[in-house]
């Protein structure tokens, strides 16, 4: 929701992190560059996921301080090659110096924050196509690359050939397991989007370490469900 009152409402709610999504989200850059200050000021990292192939917006949440950054559709090496290279700082990739942000929030100096940055700042590239999950290997053995995020949504699109919208399917909890145990051989980190708390504790227990849960759409449809059947029973 394009406002950032709401992530910063659920920063202090007990989420381990916070996460603005600017691919199907209604928020627009500036006001997503607002929420991070807020979602840190409840000692949360801020994370954002970027609109599809923009990297360079990428890097410009890392300025205003933002802990991580998830890139959608990253389905070629080229992709992951790129989004790694505005993540990180040289050697290992491209980024350009100017974390305005980062240095407020965090009080470091510049060189101290130049030092630790590259490992401060989390790329998680999303696996969501039949395309993505064929070279996932590869996609992480990427240098600047820290893991991958699934989209189990698009992911039951694109395995199912377009016929069906079904995150839980068969075919899609079949792929997770691969991309887990891909994932837990290259030592990185597991992301993935569930659709409730509930999902996100069958998530956790397969052993992915970020799981998005639900989204704050479904937070508000999901409370005033809740108090509407609460005073018409
Ligand atoms: C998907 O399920 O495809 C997602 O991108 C989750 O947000
Ligand atoms: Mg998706």
């Amino acid at each position: 929701m394009p406002d950032p009152a709401i992530p910063a409402l659920l920063a202090r709610e007990a989420f381990d992190a916070v996460i603005v999504d600017m691919q199907h989200g209604a928020i627009d850059f500036s006001t997503a560059l607002r929420a991070v200050p807020l979602i840190a000021a409840a000692g949360k990292p801020a994370m954002v996921r970027v609109p599809v192939g923009e990297f360079a917006t990428a890097s410009r949440f890392l300025d205003a301080g933002a802990s991580g950054v998830i890139a959608p559709m990253i389905n070629t090496i080229e992709d992951a090659r790129r989004f790694a290279a505005f993540m990180k700082y040289p050697p290992v990739g491209e980024r350009s110096w100017g974390p305005h942000g980062a240095l407020a929030l965090s009080g470091m100096q510049p060189g101290d924050y130049f030092q630790a940055a590259n490992g401060l700042s989390v790329s998680l590239a999303m696996v969501e196509t039949r395309e993505a999950l064929g070279i996932i290997d590869d996609i992480l053995a990427v240098p600047g690359i820290d893991g991958i995020f699934i989209g189990p949504a698009d992911l039951s699109i694109a395995l199912s050939d377009g016929r069906e919208l079904n995150p839980l399917s068969a075919e899609v909890e079949e792929a997770l397991d691969f991309a887990l145990s891909r994932v837990k051989a290259a030592g990185k980190v597991a992301g993935i989007y569930a659709t409730s708390g509930a999902r996100a504790l069958e998530l956790a227990n397969k052993g992915f370490h970020l799981i998005s849960v639900a989204s704050d759409g479904a937070f508000l449809r999901h409370g005033a469900q809740m108090a509407l059947a609460a005073a018409r029973a």
